[in-house]
């Protein structure tokens, strides 16, 4: 079975969106609301084990405030909060506020030449995506990708498979056809569960997860000039990931 579509996770494997994004997002959404709560860059790591925003948020509060007695009316306020800090965290990147991870443009632009699709499958929200791949890779870079799978058109998030089933249902395509791309230990357990071959870019917050089952462990895609440093696997003696590395995984993987 030849290789036919790419299927990329979004949130720290094309652009580093937490620490400085979603997270700074969340708190200034907490802050329109009056609430005292501040996610520090560790404890937003821990957080970050939750998939989803509102999933999130009520995670934080069941586990790190006991004192705050919720209202009667608590889904609606997380859903506020939700809105808000979707609001915020569009607007960041509106200003341009957070750059592709190395490799990310370059690997997607030859996938395209190579007539490779492109999909998305992720757990935040679908206006994030549109954001992101508007103000972070092109104007139009919505039409590169045949399918996007987001935020809460699966009921189950990573490290649930749902969004990767539901992603190739829509491409019409065998996980055996595909590749994906993940960041974080919960994103490989969903592309994995879905029997997609796999390949990880690790970032700050998710270098000492566990990538069992991985392709290919990577510092980042690398580029000619910037090679990229091979944690786990195997990369054919290549610096930077480009379509015929993901090739030769894809045989590999075939067996
Ligand atoms: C990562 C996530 C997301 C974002 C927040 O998603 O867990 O929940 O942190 O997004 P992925 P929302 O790596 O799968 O893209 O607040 O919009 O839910
Ligand atoms: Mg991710």
């Amino acid at each position: 079975m030849t290789l036919q579509a790419l299927i990329f996770d979004v949130d720290g494997t094309l652009a580093d969106t937490e620490r400085d994004g979603h997270r700074l997002a969340f708190n200034a959404a907490f802050r329109e609301f009056g609430l005292d709560w501040e996610w520090d860059v560790v404890l937003y790591g821990e957080l970050l084990t939750i998939t989803g925003g509102k999933e999130r948020i009520r995670h934080y509060v069941a586990r790190y405030r006991p004192d705050f007695v919720p209202p009667p009316d608590f889904d609606e306020l997380v859903a506020a909060l939700h809105q808000a800090k979707t609001r915020h965290y569009t607007q960041l990147l509106a200003t341009g506020g957070i750059p592709l991870r190395p490799g990310v443009r370059r690997l997607l632009e030859e996938a395209r030449q190579a007539g490779l699709s492109l999909a998305i499958a992720t757990t935040t929200t679908p206006e994030n995506v549109t954001a992101l791949l508007r103000h972070s890779l092109a104007p139009d870079a919505e039409d590169w990708f045949e399918v996007i799978g987001a935020g809460d058109i699966v009921s189950h998030k990573k490290p649930a498979p749902d969004i990767y089933h539901w992603v190739l249902e829509h491409l019409g395509l065998d996980a055996r056809a595909c590749l994906a791309f993940e960041d974080s230990e919960n994103g490989i357990r969903a592309s994995l569960a879905a029997g997609l071959a796999t390949v990880v870019t690790v970032n700050d917050y998710t270098r000492n997860h566990d990538f069992s089952g991985a392709m290919a462990v990577l510092s980042d895609l690398g580029e000619p000039g910037a090679p990229f440093q091979l944690i786990a696997g195997e990369a054919a003696g290549k610096s930077w990931v480009d379509v015929a590395l993901l090739e030769a995984w894809h045989r590999r993987q075939a067996g």
